[in-house]
């Protein structure tokens, strides 16, 4: 069923926790006669029937009376909400009890069978939606906030709970309204033919225009903090990528050794590059090879490196580069994705790393020892500069992110793609204002923007733009 078809009021109850033998595991109901329900399957009903929201009471969840007898499922704490004063709006329980499969999935059922449906994807939220708990900005950071892979991706998502986001565009719809009011008094009330143009409030527009160019460039940033980047560690036979690899993983992963071709099939790990969520990838090396489960493995690893955000080059600084280096790095240099020249094992007494190679071409390069672990942190930081787009933006080539500086961010394409659509409706006005069209045509544009920006926290809404917040929800939330 999509969100949009949802009934809005009735008894839902869903697990909230990972099914994982853990120490606590939560099951939640909501909706109309929620406690009544939870009642029925409790230890005791008259204690729960008479506590005020935002009160714990404690006792068993029951099974479902058999020839009289009631088994006791669980130990549990109930969580009491009234409406209001709860996520959904609604009453709501939250029964905290032990987490085990088996015992999660028993007080689940037996809930289910005093009448509660089972949820579906992202009910409770859009429960909080409905009834004017959340916004969707904030409907939609619940969802970032738990699907953040690291700190910096948390933080950024937190920043939309608490309203950033909603604050931000109430702030360009006022900037818009005070435009729209001016027009619209002296569509009313004319001095005389001559100053309806005067009406259009260039000012107000531009500032909003400006606000909502920042909030756009912001994006980049954030869709690669949410979606991570793909780093590949590329580079000929025993240059040390195995051994970056686990020296970035901080685990021995990966087989190293000092025979060529240790390597054959690629492996995949994630890091953490500064708050970017990095998939990593270790490759077989280049080189020419005889064996054809060797050729194919490096006919991999070629493939990888073309499709990666940023592809880490190594090169042994005792050996110096190759032709084939160098055929690598100039095939590459012009085009995407961006490469990092890592000249490994600078421990080694005759490591000697060339400055400048590449450089031309936009190829910055780093020494470190995947040994010692030396100037592995340097490394993290320039491939985060680079993923980042603050450094080599140029050679980088267009995958890469050009951060914008903005207060706030959008948290998703959906908000990103109708902050794109307002700032459309803005330039039209602006220009149609320019070009002496009837200011009831530029009205008109400044309203077709408010809607749009109406649509990223909620106030314009459609049934698509529900189901697309909410059918990405799990179960639970
Ligand atoms: N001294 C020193 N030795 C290193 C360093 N990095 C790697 N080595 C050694 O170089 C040899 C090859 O290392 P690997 O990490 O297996 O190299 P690789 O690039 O994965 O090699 P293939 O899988 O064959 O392509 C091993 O003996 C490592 O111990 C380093 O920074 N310093
Ligand atoms: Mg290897």
């Amino acid at each position: 069923m999509k969100p949009s078809e949802y009934d809005l009021e009735d008894p839902i109850a869903a697990i909230a926790t990972a099914l994982v033998p853990s120490a606590l595991g939560v099951v939640r109901v909501t909706g109309k006669g929620a406690i009544e329900l939870v009642a029925r399957a409790f230890s005791r009903p008259k204690a729960l029937l008479g506590a005020a929201g935002g009160t714990l009471v404690h006792g068993w969840i029951l099974a479902p009376a058999r020839a009289g007898e009631r088994d006791r499922i669980d130990e549990v704490v109930l969580s009491v909400f009234r409406a209001p004063k709860s996520f959904t709006g609604e009453d709501s329980v939250d029964v905290t009890g032990h987490g085990g499969i088996a015992t999660v999935l028993a007080v689940y059922r037996a809930l289910v069978a005093q009448g509660a449906r089972p949820a579906e994807r992202g009910e409770f939220s859009l429960r909080a939606f409905a009834n004017g708990k959340s916004d969707l900005t904030k409907s939609e950071a619940t969802r970032e906030i738990i699907e953040a892979q690291t700190d910096e991706a948390r933080s950024r998502a937190a920043d939309r709970l608490a309203g950033t986001l909603a604050g931000e565009i109430s702030g360009v719809r006022d900037d818009i309204v005070g435009a729209l009011a001016a027009i619209e008094a002296e569509i009313e009330y004319p001095e005389d033919e001559e100053t309806t143009a005067g009406a259009f409030d260039d000012a107000l527009v531009a500032r909003a225009r400006e606000r909502l160019e920042s909030l756009g460039s912001a994006w980049a940033a954030e869709k690669l903090y949410q979606d991570g980047a793909r780093v590949v560690l590329a580079g000929k036979t025993n240059a040390g990528k195995s051994s970056l690899f686990n020296a970035l993983l901080k685990e021995d992963r990966a087989i190293v050794s000092d025979v060529h071709g240790t390597t054959r099939d690629w492996l995949e790990s994630r890091a953490d590059f500064l708050g970017i969520p990095a998939r990593v990838f270790d490759t077989a090396g280049l080189r020419n090879a005889e064996d054809a489960i060797e050729a194919e493995g490096i006919a991999r690893s070629r493939t990888l490196a073309g499709e990666a955000d940023l592809v880490l080059y190594l090169v042994d600084a005792t050996a110096g580069l190759s032709e084939e280096d160098i055929a690598f790095l100039s095939s590459r240099a012009a085009r995407e994705p961006p490469v990092i020249l890592v000249w490994n094992k600078s421990d080694k007494p005759g490591a000697k790393p060339v400055d400048g190679v590449g450089a031309d071409r936009g190829i910055a390069a780093v020494a470190v020892s995947a040994k010692s672990g030396a100037g592995i942190s340097g490394l993290v930081e320039s491939a985060a500069r680079i993923l980042k787009g603050e450094s080599g933006a140029e050679e980088a080539g267009r995958r890469t992110a050009t951060f914008g500086t903005g207060p706030c961010a959008p948290g998703s394409e959906r908000q990103k793609d109708a902050i794109c659509r307002a700032l459309g409706f803005l330039d039209h006005a602006s220009d149609a204002a320019r070009e002496g069209f009837p200011m009831d045509a530029v009205a008109q544009d400044l309203e077709d923007a408010l809607l749009a920006l109406g649509e990223i926290t909620g106030e314009t809404t459609s049934a698509d733009i529900l189901d697309a917040v909410f059918s990405g929800f799990c179960v639970g939330k």
